[in-house]
This record gives C-alpha cells, sequence and structure tokens, in this order.
C-alpha cells in the first residue's frame, strides 16, 4: 500500500518544532520494511501551504493519508485532513498520536472525515491496516462501522522495543531539522528515543500514546542505532525519552558504551529527566559520554504542590542533583509549571525563590495546560471543567487563556509567569554568569535567548 504521511504548517514557535517526528520515522520503518511505499510531506519544516501539501500528496497517489498529531496541533491537522478528503473522498485517512489517544470517540463523534483512529502504539496497527486485516481484528483501531464509531480492543504495548526497526529518518529531509536553536552544539543531530513509558503519576502528564510503565530498549540496541547515526555523519544526538535514567544501570551501560566507541558525540536531553532517577556516578558517566545539555523536571517549589501533582521528589533531592551537574559542567534547564493544583500566589514565590536559589542555567516556567491522556484531564472532564476548544492547548501560550483554573486566578497565574521571567533572567548578574559558566555558549545564544524570554511576555 501507498501511504503518506503528512504535517500541516503550524504557526507554533519555528525554534521548538524543529524535530522530526519520530513516530511517523517508526511507523514508516515498519511499513518500509514490509514492502509498503512511504511518503513524508513536512509542511511544518518546509512551510508548505495546505494546497501545496495537497497537490503533492494527491500527485503520489497514495492510498492511505496518515497524520500524527499532538493536542497543540491538533486543529492545524483536522484541517488538513478535512481538505485531503474533500479534494480526494476515495483516499482513506488515519489520525494517531497523543491527543487522539487520549480523546478517541470524541474525535470520532466531531470530525467525519476521520476515517481510523489509532490509540497508543502505532506500529503493529498502521501495518495490519496497510496490509488490508480486517478492520474489526485490528487491535488499537477506531472506525466506523455503518455510521457507528467502533473501538477495537486495546493493543497491548511491545514488550520487547529492540523488535522494532529503527526509525526510517531517511523519509525525512534531515538537513532542515536542527532541534531547539539553543540547544543544538553540532550538526547534523538526530534525536534517539530509548525507553517508552513511566512508571511515574504526574498528574499533568499525558500516558495516553504509551502508558503507565517503563520498556525500555537493551543497551545493545541503542549503541547499533547509535552507531548507525555515527556512520551517516551524525555528530549530535538528543535523546526524547519519559523518562531515560529510570533504570539507572541502563543508562550507566549505554553511556559506557558511548564512551568505549570514542565516538566524540554530544548529547543533549530536552525532555525532563527526573533528579532522583540520576547521581554523581551517572552524571559524571553522562558528561564524559559528552552530554552537555539536561532538562530536569521540577514542576513547582512548594513541596505541597509538589505532593498534589503526585511528582514524588524532594526539592532537596532536586538541589544536590542540580549541584553535581552544574559542577561537570552539564547545562541545566529547569522545567517549573505555574498554576499548577493547589497552587498559591506563595508557591509562585517559592518556585522562583527555589529557582534562584539553585541557580540553574535555564529555566522555563510552563502554565499548566490539562492534556488528554492525563490525569488532570480526566479529574477535570468528570468535573465538567474541561474547554474542548483544542486551539487553546498550545505550546506557545500567548495571553489570558489559561484552561485550568487554580486556586489563583488567571490574572493571578500570568503575573505569576511575568515575574519569575524578569526576576530569574533580567538579573543583572544572569548574562555574566552565564558567559563565565559556559564560554562557548557565546554571547549570540545569550542574546537570542534574553530575547525570545523578553518578547514572550504573557498577558495580552
Ligand atoms: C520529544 C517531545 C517533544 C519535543 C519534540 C516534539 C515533536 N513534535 O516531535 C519538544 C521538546 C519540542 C516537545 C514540545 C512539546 N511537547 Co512534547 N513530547 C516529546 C516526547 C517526550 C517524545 C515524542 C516522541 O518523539 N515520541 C516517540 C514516538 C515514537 O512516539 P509518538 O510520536 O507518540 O508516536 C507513537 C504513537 O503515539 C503512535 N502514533 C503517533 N502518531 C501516529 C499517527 C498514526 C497515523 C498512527 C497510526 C499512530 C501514531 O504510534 C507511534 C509509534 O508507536 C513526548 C512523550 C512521548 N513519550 O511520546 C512528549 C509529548 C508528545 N509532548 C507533550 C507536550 C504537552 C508538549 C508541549 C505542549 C510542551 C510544552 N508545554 O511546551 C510542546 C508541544 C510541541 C508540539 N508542537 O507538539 C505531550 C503531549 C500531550 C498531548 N495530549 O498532546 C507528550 C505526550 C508528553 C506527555 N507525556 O505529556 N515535545
Ligand atoms: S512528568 Fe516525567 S516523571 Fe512524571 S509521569 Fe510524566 S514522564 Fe514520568
Amino acid at each position: 500500500m501507498k501511504v503518506c504521511f503528512v504535517t500541516p504548517k503550524t504557526t507554533e514557535r519555528r525554534s521548538e518544532i524543529q524535530y522530526i517526528q519520530l513516530g511517523i520515522a517508526y511507523l514508516g520503518s515498519i511499513l518500509l520494511k514490509n514492502n509498503h511505499e512511504v511518503k513524508v510531506i513536512d509542511g511544518r519544516i518546509n512551510s508548505y501551504s495546505d494546497q501545496e501539501i495537497l497537490r503533492t500528496a494527491g500527485d503520489w497517489r497514495p492510498e492511505l493519508i496518515a497524520v500524527s498529531s499532538t493536542s497543540s496541533q491538533i486543529n492545524e491537522s483536522l484541517r488538513i485532513l478535512k481538505i485531503i478528503k474533500e479534494e480526494y473522498p476515495e483516499i482513506k485517512n488515519v489520525l494517531g498520536g497523543a491527543h487522539f489517544s487520549g480523546v478517541p470517540a470524541e474525535m470520532m463523534e466531531q470530525n467525519r472525515f476521520i476515517d481510523f483512529g489509532v490509540v497508543g502504539e502505532g506500529e503493529y496497527t498502521i501495518l495490519e491496516i496497510a496490509n488490508g486485516k480486517d478492520v474489526s481484528d485490528i487491535d488499537g483501531l477506531v472506525y466506523r462501522k455503518e455510521g457507528n464509531i467502533t473501538l477495537n480492543k486495546k493493543r497491548e504495548y511491545e514488550r520487547d522495543l529492540d523488535k522494532f526497526p529503527f526509525p526510517a529518518r531517511q523519509l525525512f529531509d534531515m538537513k532542515k531539522y536542527y532541534g531547539n536553536a539553543l540547544e543544538v552544539k553540532e550538526k547534523p543531530m538526530a534525536t534517539i528515543i530509548t525507553s517508552r513509558g513511566c512508571p511515574y503519576g504526574c498528574v499533568f502528564c499525558c500516558k495516553a500514546s504509551f502508558g503507565p510503565f517503563f520498556r525500555s530498549r537493551s543497551p545493545k540496541n541503542v549503541l547499533d542505532e547509535m552507531q548507525q547515526l555515527v556512520n551517516e555523519g551524525y555528530r549530535e544526538i538528543h535523546i526524547v525519552d519519559d523518562n531515560f535514567s529510570m533504570d539507572m544501570k541502563r543508562a550507566e551501560e549505554i553511556f559506557d558504551g558511548v564512551i568505549n566507541n570514542g565516538w566524540n558525540l554530544k548529547f543533549a536531553f530536552p525532555n525532563g529527566l527526573r533528579a532522583d532517577r540520576l547521581d554523581r556516578g551517572l552524571l559524571t558517566k553522562m558528561k564524559k559520554a559528552g552530554v552537555y545539555f539536561m532538562s530536569i523536571g521540577v514542576e513547582s517549589g512548594d513541596p505541597k504542590v509538589l505532593k498534589a501533582i503526585n511528582k514524588g521528589v524532594t526539592l532537596e533531592r532536586i538541589q544536590e542533583t542540580v549541584k553535581i551537574a552544574r559542577e561537570l559542567g552539564i547545562f541545566v534547564n529547569l522545567f517549573l509549571v505555574a498554576g499548577l493544583p493547589e497552587s498559591t500566589r506563595e508557591s509562585e514565590r517559592m518556585t522562583l525563590d527555589f529557582a534562584l536559589k539553585i541557580d540553574p542555567d535555564q529555566a522555563s516556567l510552563g502554565v499548566v495546560t490539562p492534556y488528554p491522556g492525563s490525569k488532570l484531564y480526566d479529574e477535570l472532564f468528570a468535573k465538567g471543567l474541561i474547554d474542548h476548544d483544542w486551539g487553546k492547548y498550545r505550546h506557545d501560550f500567548a495571553g489570558k487563556r489559561l484552561l485550568y483554573k487554580s486556586e489563583m486566578t488567571e490574572e493571578e497565574v500570568v503575573e505569576a509567569w511575568n515575574t519569575f521571567t524578569k526576576k530569574f533572567y533580567l538579573r543583572p548578574s544572569y548574562p555574566l554568569k552565564m558567559i563565565i559558566r559556559h564560554k562557548a555558549f557565546g554571547t549570540k545564544k545569550l542574546y537570542v535567548m534574553l530575547r525570545s524570554l523578553i518578547t514572550r511576555k504573557l498577558g495580552g
């Protein structure tokens, strides 16, 4: 079968979308391995208009159009699916990814132009669709039967992730993807995922794609993929697991392998690592292997809030881990969230104080959003408090569009966000510290970072 993956242009901030969609690369890979034809049209990176996507996809005459979407891109994804359906009603389509997996029935009910939806891990499900298996026998599939929406049995997660072929990066024009400009030292850069899922229960975290337990690839399998990347000329790798070091021994084995192979690669962790799954031994190995950037999930500086969101990490442990990483010269970014359940003005002040005290290199403060697939979403849904206007569930939260009311009002959360940004980044000592700490970081990067933060003031 000819399967064409399509991603529409997005209006989200460009700097943060320049990764390939690894999900598509995995789905494409299993399809190619089974002799299907695959094409990827990424409108984000090429700034294709809908019409250009329509023409390019249509000219190729695919039998299946496939779209992968998170919540923050869902409206754009639905728009392109609808346009393609109107122009080519004979081509079947399939939608998957975190958003669809979180709200499958609602997606199918409200969007009559969707033929198939896939819940959860998609490799075997899309392969069975392409192989022409009877739809009623495909686990994880959602479809219409005589006008009624049918949700098939849940697809079991693959326990042995080594069984999946490596992602088919050749389907993408890799030169055009650079990750977040602040987080790339060496090009070309590739993303890699070495495990799926996480057993912790943070209430804001979406579990819809990979479920609530940790499954990992063997160190050998990960190192084989890295070897392939090295052979292809890649010089930097961004690891995008949910919880890479859940199994600390496995993490050490991976970095032992990197060190022993002498690849001289650079590594970054743009997603949050858990502070309690890192210690001096592992961090030292990571640094030696080439890790220069890591984000650590902190969320709040108020222990009461950490308890309410079920984070399961203490502030003391976070402080200790950040101290070691900083001592080793790793650039540390903290993920913090304003407006979490039970947070108050005092909690937001404690978050700022904590960030100033432990003094990371960067602190990314987001605003809480109840993404489908998270416990927070389920709780608010049960109370009838969910806003179903998915256009608001955007990454580049740009105004007073708070989706969830904590004990604080929208205005208070916005104010906390703005105060944090000002007090953390506009400290006179901050630029100087950054230049001293990270000579290689460079004044240009610092300027770009400060400018992007200042222009992202919330509120209007
Ligand atoms: C890397 C990553 C990023 C990167 C790159 C994102 C990207 N566009 O590639 C960065 C750092 C930029 C990022 C940013 C954000 N992210 Co993010 N990110 C991830 C992360 C950790 C890995 C993504 C990945 O590559 N996964 C690996 C592939 C193999 O998995 P996958 O894409 O889900 O695909 C599989 C299945 O879902 C399914 N599938 C997916 N699509 C399709 C399509 C079809 C047709 C089929 C059949 C199957 C299918 O099959 C695939 C293979 O099994 C995930 C968590 C996770 N573990 O997935 C969060 C996650 C996707 N991010 C999330 C969020 C909330 C965000 C932000 C909004 C954060 C923020 N507040 O700033 C932004 C939004 C960016 C955006 N435009 O999407 C949420 C999404 C929740 C939701 N309901 O939408 C996740 C799930 C994290 C979480 N657990 O809460 N993110
Ligand atoms: S936020 Fe991180 S630690 Fe918490 S459940 Fe999600 S992946 Fe696990």
